[in-house]
């Protein structure tokens, strides 16, 4: 049996020292004074690299020796960021690796600003597949994230006069020290062709089909202090060798070489919108390709696993188990020997939304066309492995595919989606007779001027399980959009609140407070015991605690705040408010309303009236950031607006440094773990109902940040555990919202309130861009002409008055930092090791081996 436990990970800072030293000679081949930090940065990262290799190893080993379940997490994004410090963190070595550079005379922290963010995702969905990921390893689940390797991630985001451009993420230019290239797995994966009726064999048979080639990628995913080491495992596309051998073979050698790229567009970029789908075909060849590779890849090693073959006189025929693109000198395990009904006690398929839905039919197509099981065992063996997640409420992020494109490019699987939405219709008409518009409205083929492949109906039709990812997430989910489907099988529901990892969202983006906590409480919360953060509440009135938390804040807010001067050449006061809003640019999230704030700021401040004379003023800076969608106009036109309202706000020489506005560029993963430690104040302000969860709110929390947010998505959990004292909550409930939208909302009432009429007419006149005074007309026109469909007006005045209540209660650190202990404490629900545990219990059934070993 291989133990994990007490593992030594390193043995001295001289090992470590050598370790650099030899692979700066031998790997890169350079000499320590003629090297660039660049080159020290890749002899760091192979050093570190060295130690994962060996629990790496040991830690698969121990995984098919204990031969339990395994989890597989299919998600088309896996939002990362960098890996050095976070490798450093799980494995224990922070310390002695910075010790180790200091003697070489290198700061580790200047090396670590030279590593891109691995970004392939967008915003919360790919976030929150990479927190699991460290949990999953971290409670020691067999486990393996799925993803696509694309060469290039999520735009980089430049600000030019204020606009957003896009420029792309060409993160694997430089060497990827953290990925190892896995030789054997190459898979052989199919697109357009036809199907015909194999008779002799009796099943169907997918034929003239174009081959692209998937190769995997692995990268380490090391759980904290506890020696393991779990894998992500993403393809790349590459064109098959065969590949147009026909103009080859007519001489058209050059032609045939150069079609190659073509196979190879399939990873080549993340698309990038956050909670729209995309409706192209390349789009589903990605999503394809990722699960036709990964569903591959579960099987073989499923057919790997000795105790699930049956004993040889249970075997009825000796074909050979032939996946599609396995050679066949490679399979060992015979078909007919594999209890295939065994396969869900073995294999958990998690769907990170509908995006990789296409593994549905795939693994009916392998079971019924390869292993030539009846369709009544494909279909218990297909259900009883997913699982299916669903992230958000948007109609316009439901994936709908045309069935003419799907029967281009996989013929034989709207076969068998046709005939899962067959069978699924008879259950319903069993269930609910004499109701046909019920059936008409259940069916994955939705009819119309073109018939679309509901993706979402499908999933929940195909898994034994569906999630939300907050309690009003799942209840909505329930009540309205799968509704329908909620009544045929309400045991199928469940909700999964969302939770973040502390390792990357405290211990390392945020040292100082981490040491204090622990220091007070200990670091079990930090393992595997979330729980025990609660304890941290008992220091809400203790003095000197709440002084150090002052004073980490301050520290952190003066480090963020040198940054933000370096970069944007303003002048930021640490002592005033820092109040954040960072995620996605998307209109439901309503960066807009946080304007519309800061512009009746500026009002107050330029008319210097009322509570707001120059003596009572709470000095704030509002730091807004994110990425909009490219193809996403208003959101563009929104990161345009905060700039221009922000050139007038900070060259105003009347506001001075009570009130500045940024819009910080590029938002990312690293930056948030540099901005988010030094917020005072979280903006969750999303319209109720609209936001799925959100995880930034918990980053926030977990740091000290109060929150002002209304009543959605996570938010409202969070308020439940800290206490509604604790939280500046306001605006309209998802019932006000219902309501409303039945009743005639009219954005024109808000008008009444001087102070936003004020603000409304500035952006309209053109106050803000005198340069072109109609640039914004559009927006005025979706708040007013168009109906204010996220009613940021309706909101406006309750924001407002509640952002009034934050000054004050800032204005005595004594309240306002107890506040944020309650807040810290009270982020104990929202460890991701909580939700990875609801998971296992309640859909995955797997084991866990805490610490190592079986426990
Ligand atoms: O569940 C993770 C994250 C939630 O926290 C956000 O509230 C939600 O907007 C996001 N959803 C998406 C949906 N994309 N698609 N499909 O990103 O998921």
């Amino acid at each position: 049996r291989v133990s994990l436990y007490e593992i030594k990970n390193i043995e001295t800072i001289l090992n470590l020292v050598e370790n650099f030293n030899r692979h700066l000679h031998l790997t890169l081949m350079v000499d320590r004074f003629h090297s660039s930090r660049q080159e020290y940065y890749l002899a760091f990262s192979q050093a570190l690299r060295d130690i994962l290799a060996k629990n790496w190893i040991r830690t698969q080993q121990f995984y098919q020796m204990t031969g339990g379940k395994r989890v597989y997490y299919l998600s088309l994004e896996f939002y990362i960021g960098r890996y050095m410090r976070n490798t450093l963190i799980n494995l224990d070595i922070n310390e002695e690796m910075t010790r180790a550079a200091e003697t070489l005379n290198i700061k580790l922290n200047d090396i670590e600003q030279l590593e891109d963010d691995a970004a392939l995702g967008n915003g919360g969905l790919g976030r929150l597949a990479a927190c699991f990921l460290d949990s999953m390893a971290t409670l020691g689940i067999p486990s393996y994230g799925y993803g696509l390797r694309y060469q290039f991630g999520i735009f980089k985001q430049q600000i030019v006069d204020g606009w957003q451009v896009e420029v792309p993420d060409d993160w694997l230019r430089q060497p990827m020290p953290w990925e190892i290239r896995r030789v054997q797995n190459e898979i052989h994966i199919h697109f357009y062709g036809k199907v015909i009726w194999n008779a002799s064999a009796n099943h169907f048979q997918w034929t003239d089909y174009e081959t692209v080639i998937a190769q995997a990628y692995d990268y380490p995913v090391p759980g904290y202090k506890n020696n393991i080491v779990n894998t992500m495992r993403l393809f790349s596309a590459k064109a098959d060798c065969d590949f147009n051998f026909k103009s080859f073979n007519e001489g058209e050698y050059i032609n045939a070489v150069m079609e190659r790229n073509k196979a190879e567009r399939i990873t080549c970029v993340l698309y990038p919108n956050d909670n729209i789908a995309e409706g192209r075909e390349l789009r589903l060849k990605q999503e394809y390709f990722l699960i036709a590779a990964s569903l591959h890849d579960i099987l073989r090693r499923f057919k790997s696993e000795k105790r699930w073959q049956k004993p040889s006189n249970q075997e009825t025929k000796n074909d050979t188990l032939q996946l599609p693109g396995t050679k066949s000198n490679e399979s060992s395990v015979e078909s007919a020997s594999v209890d295939f009904k065994c396969m869900p006690d073995m294999v958990a398929i998690q769907l990170n939304d509908t995006h990789p839905s296409l593994a549905i039919p795939e693994m009916m197509r392998l079971l019924l066309d390869y292993e030539h099981l009846s369709w009544d065992d494909a279909w218990y063996i297909t259900v009883h492995c997913f699982a299916y997640t669903n992230h958000t409420l948007m109609p316009e992020a439901i994936e709908r595919w045309p069935v003419q494109i799907i029967e281009k490019l996989l013929p034989r699987h709207l076969q068998i989606i046709y005939e899962i939405n067959v069978r699924h219709l008879k259950n319903v008409r069993d269930h609910f007779p004499f109701d046909e518009d019920r059936v008409r409205r259940m069916s994955i083929i939705e009819e119309g001027p073109i018939q679309l492949i509901n993706m979402a109906y499908l999933s929940i039709i195909g898994s034994h399980t569906v999630n939300g990812v907050a309690q009003i997430h799942s209840k909505l989910l329930c009540e309205s959009m799968f509704k329908d489907f909620y009544e045929l099988t309400p045991e199928k529901f469940q909700n999964k609140t969302n939770g973040v990892t502390f390792r990357r969202w405290l211990a390392l983006c945020n040292p100082d407070l981490f040491s204090l906590i622990v220091e007070c409480i200990g670091e079990q919360f930090i393992r595997n015991d979330y729980q025990s953060l609660q304890l941290f509440h008992r220091y809400a009135s203790d003095k000197n605690i709440l002084s150090r938390i002052q004073q980490i804040k301050i520290k952190n807010k003066l480090r963020l705040a040198r940054m933000l001067e370096d970069e944007y050449h303003i002048d930021i006061n640490v002592e005033s408010i820092f109040d954040v809003q960072i995620k996605r640019i998307h209109e439901y999230k309503r960066a807009l309303l946080c304007l519309l704030h800061a512009i009746t700021l500026y009002n107050r401040l330029k008319n210097d009236r009322g509570e707001n004379k120059q003596s009572s003023f709470v000095p704030r800076t509002i730091i807004i950031g994110g990425k909009a969608a490219p193809g996403y106009a208003i959101a563009k036109k929104i990161i345009k607006l905060i700039n221009d309202v922000a050139l007038v706000i900070n060259s105003d020489p009347h506001i001075g440094n009570r009130l500045k506005l940024l819009f910080v560029k590029n938002y990312r993963v690293t930056a948030a773990e540099y901005i988010i430690p030094a917020a005072d104040l979280s903006e969750q302000i999303s319209l109720a109902g609209t936001e799925a969860s959100g995880t930034g709110n918990m980053k926030f929390m977990l740091n000290g940040a109060l929150t002002i947010g209304t009543l959605d998505g996570a938010n409202i959990e969070m308020r439940e555990e800290c206490g509604p004292e604790n939280m500046y909550t306001f605006g309209f409930t998802v019932e006000d919202v219902q309501r409303r939208r039945q009743q005639s909302y009219d954005p024109y009432e808000s008008l009444k309130n001087e102070e936003l009429r004020l603000a409304i007419d500035q952006i309209r006149d053109g106050y803000f861009s005198p340069d072109d005074r109609s640039r914004f007309h559009d927006i005025i026109g979706a708040l007013l002409i168009g109906g204010d469909h996220w009613m940021v007006l309706g909101d406006y005045q309750a924001y407002v008055d509640k952002q009034s209540e934050v000054s004050r209660d800032f204005l005595n650190p004594q309240i306002w930092y107890s506040k944020c202990i309650h807040n810290i404490a009270a982020a104990a629900k929202f460890s991701s090791d909580r939700t990875i545990e609801e998971y296992v219990n309640d859909i995955w059934h797997c084991q866990m081996h805490k610490n190592g070993r079986s426990d």
